[in-house]
């Protein structure tokens, strides 16, 4: 089967259009200016897609610049509509969306319908919003005077979106963008160009004007172009580390011009002597392995005290040991596949850096036996948990990089709370954690001292909700490219003053004398 390209400018294009067509994609082959999008589980390929050129961006660039004005120039509210529109898909499809997001990403069933319900709650969060209060009236020094915070649109934002999240991050970004005005450029993730495209065919069927949305298939090329390009007022960015802070950089050379980037960590559970271990295990189980561990907020630390170590321990290797890998699309699966090849190489080297660094190995089902790969699915990216401990020390290389993976050590601390959240901050990371204690004064000490953007007490920290700002600090982010708080992103401030005098008096006792 063979995709419909890039959707620019309200027309399905294959780019390779003579008229957009550069010297260099001229001499591409035909291999080169396509792509597969593939079923992790199988190996087989689902769709043949086009691979988005410099040249692509460049004219969904010029489609998104040239809608700016006619799109900002409507209210909140008729903005809104063209994503009820969208809201009202995304649930009348829900089980059907969730079954193509578990087929192109590998995501077992119930996380494949998460995304999707992620997505519309997104939606319905950004559409509703609409109708809220956009600003603050603001009180003046002087009584003849009446201050406001006002916003307006940046104007063309680009959207950079990773697999993981197929149909729930590209609507972190683009619900909001849209919403308060903007236009959008979007690049799906490349392992997921069908989601993509779906969603592209969502905002047509929605009637929005052509050019508010314009989507480009493709590679980090495609995305750098966006990034990179001067047109572009925002960029969203949700991915990996390397990636982000690459955008990062560049963009902060540019006055004006804005990247909110939301990347990986390197996430840790707390889990004290005050711990109930029932609560623990399974927080721990859900954190590490849902989602075969390719969440960004996946954990892959455990810093777990020693009056409970041992029996945490016990209990936690029994369930990863028989966790059951499988076909994503049974029920009783609890982790799919990992996304691709590449990435099963990946794990696998994190897996031997850990055992070169001294981990001490309690589970190692990297190589699935035979009768764990479901018939047929030979060719899929299997990865099964692997759990390890390790003497804690600072600069362990297994214990600070991100694997992305079922990875999972378990350290083991002595001391308080207050070594705990030590061990727990010593990573470049700071984006989701979690703190399992019955003892208030321990889960409000985490809350207040650990550096993380997302801090959960007695529940994994997987599952944020979009009303709640989602993001990290230190390597794990810069801005908020999420949920509520990509408003900040996409908006500028106005602060607004007017006199409502023939008068001008000035505030900080400033004399207005001439
Ligand atoms: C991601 O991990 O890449 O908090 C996004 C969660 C989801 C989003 C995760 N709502 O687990």
């Amino acid at each position: 089967e063979r995709g419909r390209g890039h959707y620019i400018g309200g027309e399905w294009t294959d780019g390779n259009g003579a008229e957009r067509r550069s010297a260099s994609d001229r001499t591409r082959s035909d291999a080169e200016r396509t792509f597969e999008s593939e079923n992790p589980a199988t190996g087989e390929t689902l769709a043949t897609f086009q691979r988005g050129t410099a040249a692509d961006v460049d004219a969904a660039l010029a489609a998104a610049e040239s809608a700016a004005e006619a799109w900002r120039s409507l209210s909140y509210i008729d903005r809104a509509e063209y994503l009820w529109d969208i809201y009202h898909e995304l649930r009348d499809r829900h089980d059907e969306l969730g079954e193509i997001v578990s087929k192109e990403c590998g995501k077992e069933i119930s996380e494949g319908k998460a995304d999707v319900t992620e997505a519309w709650h997104m939606v319905e969060w950004a559409a509703g919003n609409a109708r809220h209060p956009h600003g603050d009236i603001v009180p003046s020094e002087i009584g003849s005077k009446d201050a406001y915070m006002r916003r307006k649109p940046r104007g063309v934002v680009g959207c950079i979106t990773p697999w993981n999240f197929p149909v729930a991050i590209p609507f972190w970004h683009m619900a909001i963008a849209l919403v308060e005005g903007n236009t959008v450029v979007w690049k799906p993730a490349e392992q997921t160009p069908w989601c993509g495209q779906i969603i592209a065919e969502m905002f047509e069927e929605s009637g929005i004007p052509d050019g508010v949305f314009n989507m480009v298939q493709g590679f980090g090329d495609a995305g750098a172009a966006i990034a990179d390009d001067e047109r572009v007022d925002t960029v969203l960015f949700t991915g990996s580390a390397e990636v982000g802070h690459e955008i990062a950089g560049n963009v902060g050379g540019e006055p004006g011009k804005l990247a909110a980037c939301e990347m990986g960590g390197k996430n840790g559970i707390v889990i004290t002597e005050e711990a109930d271990l029932d609560i623990a295990v399974h927080a721990a189980i859900m954190s590490s392995f849902k989602t075969t561990g390719q969440r960004c907020v996946s954990s892959e630390r455990l810093i777990v005290h020693e009056d409970v170590y041992d029996e945490f321990k016990a209990r936690f290797v029994d369930i990863a040991a028989d966790i059951a890998v499988g076909d994503p699309l049974e029920e009783d699966t609890f982790m799919g596949p990992a996304i691709e090849a590449d990435h099963v190489e990946k794990i696998r080297g994190y897996n031997e850096l850990a055992r070169e660094e001294g981990a001490n190995v309690l589970v190692d089902r990297f190589e699935l036996a035979n009768e764990e790969i479901p018939d047929g699915s030979e060719d899929g990216h299997w990865v099964g948990p692997f759990v390890y401990e390790i003497d804690y020390e600072s600069d362990l290389r297994c214990l600070n990089e991100e694997c992305f993976g079922p990875h999972v050590a378990l350290i083991e601390y002595s001391g308080g709370i207050e070594d705990a959240v030590e061990i727990h901050d010593d990573t470049p990371y700071g984006l989701a954690g979690a703190i399992i204690s019955e003892d208030y004064r321990q889960l409000n000490y985490f809350r207040d001292r650990a550096d993380l953007g997302l801090a959960y007490a007695n529940l994994p920290c997987i599952g944020a909700e979009v009303q709640l700002p989602f993001g990290g600090v230190k390597k794990s982010g810069n801005g908020y490219p999420s949920a509520r708080e990509a408003i900040e992103a996409v908006t500028e401030r106005t602060a607004w003053t007017m006199n409502n005098s023939r008068e001008i008096e000035m505030a900080q006792g400033l004399s207005a004398d001439i």
